[in-house]
C-alpha cells in the first residue's frame, strides 16, 4: 500500500476514535504515528474548548500534548483513566489481543492500559496479521544490566531476541532507562502463558503482549472503518 494511502488509513482511525472523546474524561494518550494523529484531533478539540486532562504514554507524546495545550496529569491525580487511545504494530481480532512496542513505549503504554475502562486501538489493516507473531516480534523490555545473562533466558524460551538499537547504533534506551529485546517466536498460539513466563524471567520488565486489555480496535480499510469490540 503507497504511504500517503497508510497515512490517509491512520487518520481515519485517529478521528474515528477521538469521537469517544468526551468533556470531563481522563484520557490516556498514546504513542507512535497513528496515536500522535489522534493527539492532533484532541489538541483541535481542546482548543475549541473541550475539557479534558490527559495521562501521556511516552516523552514525545508528552511535549506533542504541551505543545498543542493538552493539560497533562499523572496516577498520582486519578486511579483511572475513561479512554486511552494509542496504536498497535499487531492485532489479532479473534481476541483483541496486541503487540505493542515497536516505537519503544511499551511499559508506559501497558501501565496506561491497565488503568483504562477502556482502550480504544486505531490501526490500519496492515497491522491486522493473523495469529500474533507470524510476522511481528514481540518487544521485551529488560533491565540493562546484566542484559546479555537474559537474552540468554529469552533463547531458553525459543525465543531469537536481538537487541533493538537506535539511528546512531548504540542500544536504544526507553523512556525508563530501559533495552529492549525484541524476540521472534513466530505465530504465538498460547499468548497469556508466553508473556507469563516472559514476566517470570528476572531481569525481564515488561512485554509487548497487550491481553485482555484492548476494548474496541478500530481499523481504517480503504473501503471504510470497521470497528471491532
Ligand atoms: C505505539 O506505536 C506502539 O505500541 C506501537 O509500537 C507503535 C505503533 O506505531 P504506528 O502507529 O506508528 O505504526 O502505538
Amino acid at each position: 500500500m503507497a504511504e500517503d494511502e497508510v497515512q490517509r488509513l491512520k487518520r481515519l482511525a485517529a478521528e474515528k476514535a477521538v469521537e469517544l472523546v468526551e468533556d470531563g474524561m481522563v484520557l490516556g494518550l498514546g504513542t507512535g504515528s497513528t496515536a500522535a494523529l489522534a493527539v492532533d484531533a484532541i489538541g483541535a478539540r481542546v482548543a475549541a474548548g473541550l475539557k479534558v486532562v490527559g495521562i501521556p504514554t511516552s516523552e514525545v507524546t508528552a511535549a506533542q500534548s504541551q505543545r498543542l495545550g493538552i493539560p497533562l496529569t499523572d496516577f498520582g491525580h486519578y486511579n483511572a483513566v475513561d479512554l486511552t487511545i494509542d496504536g498497535a504494530d499487531a492485532v489479532d481480532l479473534a481476541d483483541l489481543t496486541l503487540i505493542k512496542g515497536l516505537g519503544g513505549a511499551l511499559l508506559r503504554e501497558k501501565i496506561v492500559a491497565a488503568a483504562s475502562k477502556r482502550m480504544a486501538v486505531i490501526i490500519d489493516e496492515t497491522k491486522l496479521q493473523g495469529t500474533i507473531g507470524s510476522r511481528t516480534p514481540v518487544p521485551v523490555e529488560t533491565v540493562r544490566f546484566g542484559w546479555q545473562s537474559t537474552e540468554r533466558q529469552l533463547k531458553g524460551l525459543s525465543a531469537k531476541p536481538k537487541l533493538r538499537l537506535g539511528k546512531d547504533g548504540q542500544p536504544f534506551v526507553t523512556d525508563g532507562g530501559n533495552f529492549i529485546l525484541d524476540c521472534d517466536f513466530g505465530p504465538i498460539t498460547e499468548a497469556a502463558k508466553l508473556h507469563a513466563a516472559l514476566k517470570s524471567l528476572t531481569g525481564v520488565v515488561e512485554t509487548g503482549l497487550f491481553i485482555g486489555l484492548a476494548t474496541d480496535v478500530i481499523i481504517a480499510r480503504p473501503g471504510g472503518i470497521e470497528v471491532v469490540r
